[in-house]
Formats: structure tokens, C-alpha cells, sequence
């Protein structure tokens, strides 16, 4: 069900029209650890839905001993935490492909850094009491859809373990404020470290259930396979990427870079939903020759870590790269690895430079 074309080839209307819906978080944004709210980039499948929080409730059901409904004052008289959490589109770098998979065309900018604010999952689905055969949680948003030919709300699953041990949360607040439409109002799912199709938005049921979900998003979407009928295997964690602040300014159209020759301090961001950041490389030589940057802070565990490099820029045309590791040993590939859905494509980023 999923198309390609080749590279070369400009993208069709229908991609341009989900491109401009979902927008994408300006590089020049990598300034700020949290990412202003209007900055992150933004991935809904089907319509953003209109919630009226006097009636919406979050139901707990399935195979618990306790099912519960909560409106979102209970929700906020629980034990409430800030989760500083790296968000990415799984398809972010998809439009890099050849051939491309035609579907959202991010190029590297679905990325951004929220302070959402919630309650922990784990302590709920402990209230909830899950019962021995419950095997999987699954999270359903009230958006609805069709794809693969199927008509569908927004659902994923995790393992129970997963949805007990990952550090998630049930956000109702993003950067000291109520989430926006756009993100999810009025709660939305945040587990760190994965990739942004985990997080469901608008959630209003959680349901425990006694098998692996099948549903669209799971067994057929979100799956790293070569040909269509293939079962593939199950997105999960984001793999390691770096990216730079484009320096001096860009030219209208290309966006190419000018700055002026000499010493110019390179800065970034590096994440991975795999393990901590231990090493940031820059290359100013079209990945060439290597060398490290210093690592900086991040404003979480689960959150970007900021990188810098000092670079003396001689004139002329130049090509700068980064690239990171994580304490898994896990990288960043020169080239990009295929697949059908065009997802986890973390190759590393290129930087065409005219210094002047
Ligand atoms: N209900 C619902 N949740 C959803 C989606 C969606 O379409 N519907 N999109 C997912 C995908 S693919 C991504 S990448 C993230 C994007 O979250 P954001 O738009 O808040 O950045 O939300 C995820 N949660
Ligand atoms: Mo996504």
C-alpha cells in the first residue's frame, strides 16, 4: 500500500498538501533546549478533533480488576511530574529515499523538545490492577480515519511491561501551558524514547488486552520491511541522531548558507532513544575526516543533549556534517538505509556552506 517514486522526482499535490499540514520544526530552532510550543513539528493522520473537556473522560478498561473513568480534574489531582521528552517522526528523514515512499516528506526537521506535564501511566494501570492475561495496554485517540482501506481511530499498543517500565505519562500540558489542539488536547500519551507515533494524542481509552494488537497502525504501519507483504519488524525507540544550527544565513529559495570566512563556533543537538549521548562528531570536509565536538547539557534524560565545535572557516564551498553515538554503541549510517515506509532513516545530515 505504499507507493514510491523516485528521488529525482518533485514531490505530487497530495504530498505537498500533507507536508502543509504537518509542519515541520524550523532548524534554526535548535537553539532553545525546550522548544517553544508553535515550533515542534506536528504529524496528525487524519483531522485534529474539537474536544469538549466537560464531557470527555479517559476510560480504563479491558482486562483490569478495576476499570476506571476520569475526567481530567481527576486526572489533575493526581501526583503530577514535568517530562522533558525529545519527540521524532519515525518517517523523518523519509523524503531522502530512493526511490521515496510517498507519504509526509520530512527531509530531517520532525523533531522538537516539549515540557509536557501529567501524571505517571505506570501508577494508574497499578490502580487499574491489570489482570495476569493482559499482555498488552492499548491507547486509543478519538481521531478518526481511514487507511490501508480500513476505517479506524488512532490506536497503538505497547507490551504491558513497556507501558509499565518505560517512564510514560498522560499529558495534559505542554511547556507551562494546556496542550493545544494540535498536540493532543485535552491528553495525550508521552512515552520517552520512542518514536512519535507512540504518543497518542486526544487519548480517551486505555484498554488491557490478552494478545498483540493488531490493528492498522501496529501490524501494518510502523513496521522497517522491504517489500509489501512481508510482516517486517515493529518500529519501536528512536536511533541516534545529531543535528546543527545552520550558521551564517540561507539564501531564499535553496537555503543555502553564507558566512563569513574564520572562526565561527558550530552548535547543535543530539538525541537517542537507545541510550544516553556519549560522543558528537562534526565533519567540515564532506564526511571525510572527523572530529569531536563537546557535549553540553540536556534539560532531561530524555531529552536532546547540546553539542558545540569550533570551526576556523577557510573560503571557498564546504559540506558539514554531525553525527552521534549513544552508550548502546548505536550511530549515525553516511548513507540511508531503505525501507518501504521510508522510517528511522538517521543518516547523517549535510550541510552545503558558501563561506565567503
Ligand atoms: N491520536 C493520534 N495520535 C497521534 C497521531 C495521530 O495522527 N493521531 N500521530 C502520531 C505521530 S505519527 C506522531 S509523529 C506524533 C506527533 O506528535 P505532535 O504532532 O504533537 O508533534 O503524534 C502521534 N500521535
Ligand atoms: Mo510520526
Amino acid at each position: 500500500m505504499t507507493a514510491t517514486t523516485s528521488a529525482t522526482e518533485g514531490i505530487s499535490t497530495e504530498e505537498l498538501q500533507l507536508a502543509l499540514r504537518n509542519s515541520g520544526m524550523p532548524l534554526e530552532a535548535l537553539r532553545w533546549s525546550i522548544t517553544p510550543v508553535g515550533l515542534h513539528y506536528l504529524l496528525t493522520h487524519y483531522d485534529i478533533p474539537a474536544v469538549d473537556v466537560a464531557t470527555w473522560r479517559l476510560e480504563v478498561g479491558g482486562l483490569v480488576k478495576r476499570a476506571l473513568s476520569l475526567s481530567l480534574d481527576d486526572l489533575q489531582r493526581r501526583e503530577t511530574i514535568e517530562l522533558p521528552s525529545t519527540m521524532e517522526c519515525a518517517g523523518n528523514g523519509r523524503a531522502r529515499l530512493d526511490p521515496r515512499p510517498v507519504s509526509q516528506p520530512w527531509l530531517t526537521e520532525a523533531i522538537g523538545t516539549a515540557a509536557w506535564t501529567g501524571t505517571p501511566l505506570a501508577s494508574l494501570l497499578e490502580e487499574a490492577d491489570l489482570d495476569e492475561s493482559a499482555v498488552e495496554v492499548l491507547f486509543t485517540g478519538l481521531d478518526r480515519g481511514v487507511e490501508g482501506g480500513t476505517s479506524q481511530a488512532y490506536e497503538r499498543s505497547l507490551t504491558a511491561a513497556e507501558a509499565l517500565e518505560a517512564g510514560a505519562i498522560l499529558a495534559w500540558g505542554v511547556n507551562g501551558v494546556p496542550l493545544p489542539p494540535q498536540h493532543g488536547y485535552p491528553l495525550r500519551l508521552v512515552v520517552p524514547g520512542w518514536y512519535g507515533m507512540t504518543n497518542v494524542k486526544w487519548l480517551h481509552r486505555i484498554t488491557a488486552i490478552d494478545a498483540p494488537f493488531e490493528g492498522y497502525q501496529q501490524a501494518h504501519g510502523y513496521r522497517i520491511r522491504q517489500e509489501e507483504d512481508e510482516p517486517g519488524t515493529p518500529v519501536t525507540r528512536m536511533v541516534p541522531r545529531a543535528l546543527m544550527l545552520p550558521p551564517g544565513v540561507p539564501e531564499f529559495l535553496t537555503r543555502r548558507r553564507f558566512l563569513e570566512s574564520g572562526s565561527h563556533v558550530l552548535e547543535g543537538r543530539a538525541w537517542s532513544g537507545r541510550g544516553e549521548i556519549v560522543r558528537v562528531e562534526v565533519s567540515v570536509d564532506g564526511c571525510s575526516t572527523w572530529a569531536d565536538a563537546v557535549l553540553g547539557d540536556a534539560p532531561g534524560p530524555h531529552a536532546w543533549r547540546a553539542w558545540s565545535f569550533e570551526w576556523q572557516a577557510d573560503p571557498g564551498e564546504q559540506v558539514l556534517s554531525c553525527r552521534a553515538t549513544d552508550s548502546a554503541g548505536n550511530t549515525q549510517p553516511l548513507e540511508p538505509e531503505w525501507n518501504l515506509g521510508g522510517y528511522s532513516n538517521n543518516a547523517v545530515q549535510r550541510l552545503s556552506v558558501t563561506v565567503e
